[in-house]
């Protein structure tokens, strides 16, 4: 069965190697049997794999997500996405233009990063599967993350944007997820929240 965007979105788990302090692949396997709704691979900035081993990390990880019928999509990377198959991309605003990408996968999930009023102004909303909207809160996990935006920016993207999916990004964790989805988001992304957690289960079902 199929899940609506907006259901697809309730608990999206992003991840690469560089996230993890344990086996990538073991800590998918517990998350995605926990429950989560959606993965992203980002295999990106300080000591995450290239070319080959990303290729074959990548392969590892869209495999589970077959298994358990959970959307793969990949961050910004075009080759991987055909090379995996994946479900989608995700792109912030200096990655590939979401026109390019619409051109280039007509049929598959596209999200975007937006972080405030003037890239939201810039950027072809209507083309997009669904938004990103971050930093709510403070992260230690993405070291060039823009300012903090708070639930104040969940809050004002669904005032006007009242169906288009939303999903809050940075420093989510079971302490705050409930938050996010009470100022009008249709799910919570998190990396740490999940990579960090000493019982993963536990994570998944919290958040
Ligand atoms: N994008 P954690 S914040 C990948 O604001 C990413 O667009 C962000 O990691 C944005 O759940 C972020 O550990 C890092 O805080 C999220």
């Amino acid at each position: 069965m199929t899940l609506a965007i907006t259901e697809t979105l309730r608990k999206y788990f992003i991840m690469g190697s560089q996230n993890c302090d344990r086996d990538p692949i073991e800590i998918l396997k517990v998350a995605a049997a926990a429950g989560i709704t959606a993965f992203q691979f980002r295999e990106k900035g300080e000591g995450s794999l290239t070319g080959n081993k990303k290729l074959e990390l990548g392969k590892h990880l869209r495999e589970i997500c077959c298994e358990h019928n959970i959307p793969f999509i990949v961050n910004d990377d075009i080759e991987l996405v055909d090379l995996l198959e994946a479900d989608g991309v995700h792109v912030g605003q200096d990655d590939q233009s979401v026109k390019y990408l619409r051109k280039l996968f007509p049929n598959k999930i596209i999200g975007l990063s937006v972080s405030n009023a003037s890239e939201v102004a810039k950027s072809p909303i209507s083309l997009v599967d669904y938004i990103g909207a971050g930093p709510i809160f403070d992260t230690g996990t993405k070291p060039d993350a823009k300012t903090v935006v708070g639930l104040e920016w969940i809050i004002a993207l669904r005032e006007q944007f009242p169906k288009l999916p939303i999903v809050g990004i940075g420093g989510i964790s079971p302490k705050n997820a409930a938050t996010v989805i009470d100022a009008g988001a249709d799910g919570v992304s998190v990396i740490s929240a999940i990579t960090k957690a000493e019982n993963i289960k536990q994570a998944v079902y919290s958040i």
